[in-house]
C-alpha cells in the first residue's frame, strides 16, 4: 500500500473549487457545541441507497453545500460557481466526516519511553518513575538536547502519521523543556510546523509540567519553580506571540491547585488561554479550578472528585462550559482502571471531547480513530458521541468551533473521505487505516492509495 501527502494539491491543483461526490453518507456534525443527548445525535445526510450517493463542494477554501448532487448544483448555479471550476473527487460509497480535531497532544519530544512500559508491568507507578528522575524527566533530559531541526523533523514524521488518521488541526504543548530556552523552542516549533501545513497546529505553553532537575534538588523546589515559570517563562512566551493557551499539570504531587491557579492567572493577564490537565491519577482540584478559571477545557479526568463534576456541570448549566477532554489512550496505555467518568459528565450536561494525549510515555498513538475505539469500549461512549468528541467538541475545546469541527455553508473546508460507508464503523474497526483522503482548506492533501 503506498501512502501519499500530497503538498501540491494533486486534486484541488489551480482548481478554486472541490466537488466531494458519491458519499454513501455524510456526518455533517452540525449544530454546534454538542452536550448531554445532542451528543449522540448522528445528524448525518444519507445516500438511503442512491448511487449518485450525496455530494460536499467549497470554494476557495470554504464550504458552500452539502446534499445530494442537484441540491448541490443547485446552489452553486444560484452562486454562480460554475461546475467546471471545480476538482472532482470520489467518495466511492465511503463516508465523509469534518476533518479531526485532536485537542490535546504532546506532539514534540526527545528520545522514547519504552523501558517505562515493562516497569508498570512490574508494578511501578507513573509518579514513582516521575519521582526517581524517569518519565517526564528523561523526556526532559533528550528535549533539551534537541536542536530546532531534530525536532521539526521528529514533528513532521508524526504529523504525517497524524494526518494519515484523519487529523487536520492539532494542539501542541510545549513542557519538555522546562527551561525557557527550551520551552521557547517547542512553541516556534509548533507554531512552525503549522506554518509548513498542511495540519493547522494550534500552541499551548505547559511548563508548569513538572519540576526541573536543577530546581529538584532545592527544599523549595517547587515554588521557586513555579515563580520562575511566572516571573520568567510566562511573560516571555507572551512577548514571543505564539502560544495560545497556557496549561498546567494540576495533580497531587505535581503542581497544588494553588500553584496552577497563580500560573494560570498570570498567564491569563498576558492573553493566554486557561486549560488544565485536570484529576490525571487522583482527585487533585482540577477541575474545581477549570470551572473556576473558566478554562477552555480540563483534559483527562480520569479520577475527578464529586465536587469537581458538580463544578463543571453549574459552569456548563451556566453557559460557561469547559469542555472536559478526555484521553482514554492513556488510561489504557498505563494500564490502570480508573477510567473517566464519561457518562457521568455526558449526564451532567458537560461537553465532552477525546485526544490522543500523544506523548512518549503515557500514551504514544498518533490515532484518534483509535481512541474513539476505546472510548467506546472503556467509557461506553456511543460511536456518534465518540465522533462529536473529535470533531466539533474538540474544535470548541481550542475555541475554534465557529471555524472547524463540523461540515456546514461557510466553515472552512477540512474533511476526510473514510473507506467505510457509514461512521459507526470508525471506532467498529480498531486499528484499521481507515482514511482514504484528507482535505485541508478545500484542498486533498492525503491521498492512500489502494
Ligand atoms: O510525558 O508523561 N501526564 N503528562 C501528564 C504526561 C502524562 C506526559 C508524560
Ligand atoms: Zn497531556
Amino acid at each position: 500500500m503506498t501512502l501519499r501527502v500530497i503538498t501540491g494539491g494533486r486534486h484541488g491543483g489551480p482548481a478554486p473549487g472541490l466537488l466531494v461526490h458519491g458519499a454513501a453518507e455524510v456526518a455533517t456534525m452540525a449544530g454546534g457545541l454538542r452536550t448531554g443527548s445532542a451528543m449522540d445525535e448522528a445528524t448525518a445526510i444519507a445516500s438511503d441507497g442512491d448511487p449518485e450517493g450525496i455530494s460536499v463542494a467549497a470554494w476557495e477554501g470554504r464550504l458552500v453545500a452539502i446534499g445530494r448532487p442537484a441540491e448541490v448544483e443547485a446552489v452553486l448555479d444560484a452562486e454562480g460557481l460554475a461546475l467546471a471550476r471545480f476538482a472532482r473527487i470520489d467518495a466511492a460509497g465511503g463516508t465523509v466526516t469534518p476533518g479531526l480535531v485532536d485537542p490535546h497532544t504532546h506532539l514534540l519530544f526527545g528520545g522514547t519511553r519504552e523501558a517505562e512500559l515493562v516497569l508498570r508491568q512490574r508494578g511501578a507507578g507513573y509518579l514513582e518513575i516521575l519521582a526517581a528522575g524517569g518519565g517526564i524527566l528523561s523526556t526532559v533530559a533528550a528535549t533539551r538536547a534537541a536542536t530546532a531541526e531534530e525536532l521539526l523533523a521528529h514533528g513532521r514524521r508524526w504529523l504525517d502519521e497524524m494526518l494519515s488518521h484523519g487529523v487536520t488541526t492539532l494542539e501542541a504543548k510545549s513542557g519538555y523543556g522546562l527551561d525557557l530556552q527550551t520551552e521557547l523552542r517547542l512553541v516556534e516549533v509548533a507554531h512552525q510546523l503549522g506554518t509548513e501545513g498542511p495540519i493547522d497546529v494550534v500552541p499551548t505553553f505547559l511548563g508548569a509540567h513538572a519540576v526541573p532537575p536543577e530546581y529538584r534538588a532545592r527544599p523549595d523546589g517547587t515554588e521557586a519553580y513555579v515563580r520562575s515559570v511566572i516571573e520568567e517563562q510566562l511573560p516571555a512566551i507572551a512577548a514571543h506571540g505564539r502560544a495560545r493557551f497556557c496549561d498546567v499539570f494540576c495533580e497531587e504531587g505535581v503542581f497544588s491547585p494553588d500553584q496552577s491557579r497563580r500560573v494560570l492567572e498570570a498567564g491569563m493577564r498576558l492573553g493566554l488561554v486557561p486549560r488544565l490537565h485536570a484529576d490525571e491519577l487522583a482527585p487533585s482540584g482540577g477541575a474545581e479550578l477549570a470551572a473556576e478559571l473558566g478554562a477552555a477545557s480540563a483534559d483527562h479526568l480520569a479520577a475527578p472528585s464529586d465536587g469537581g463534576i458538580d463544578a463543571l456541570a453549574a459552569a456548563a448549566a451556566d453557559d460557561r462550559p469547559v469542555v472536559a477532554t478526555l484521553l482514554p489512550a492513556t488510561t489504557w496505555f498505563l494500564m490502570t482502571d480508573h477510567h473517566a467518568p464519561a457518562r457521568t459528565l455526558i449526564e451532567r450536561g458537560i461537553p465532552v471531547a477525546l485526544g490522543t494525549d500523544f506523548n512518549p510515555g503515557t500514551s504514544p498513538t498518533a490515532s484518534l480513530p483509535l481512541v474513539m475505539t476505546v472510548a467506546c469500549l472503556s467509557l461506553r461512549m456511543s460511536p456518534t458521541e465518540a465522533l462529536a468528541a473529535v470533531t466539533i467538541n474538540a474544535a470548541h475545546a481550542l475555541g475554534l468551533g465557529d471555524e472547524i469541527g463540523s461540515l456546514e455553508p461557510g466553515k472552512v473546508a477540512d474533511l476526510v473521505v473514510w473507506r467505510v460507508p457509514t461512521a459507526g464503523q470508525i471506532p467498529y474497526w480498531p486499528g484499521a487505516d481507515l482514511v482514504r483522503i484528507v482535505v485541508k482548506r478545500g484542498r486533498v492533501v492525503f491521498e492512500r492509495a489502494t
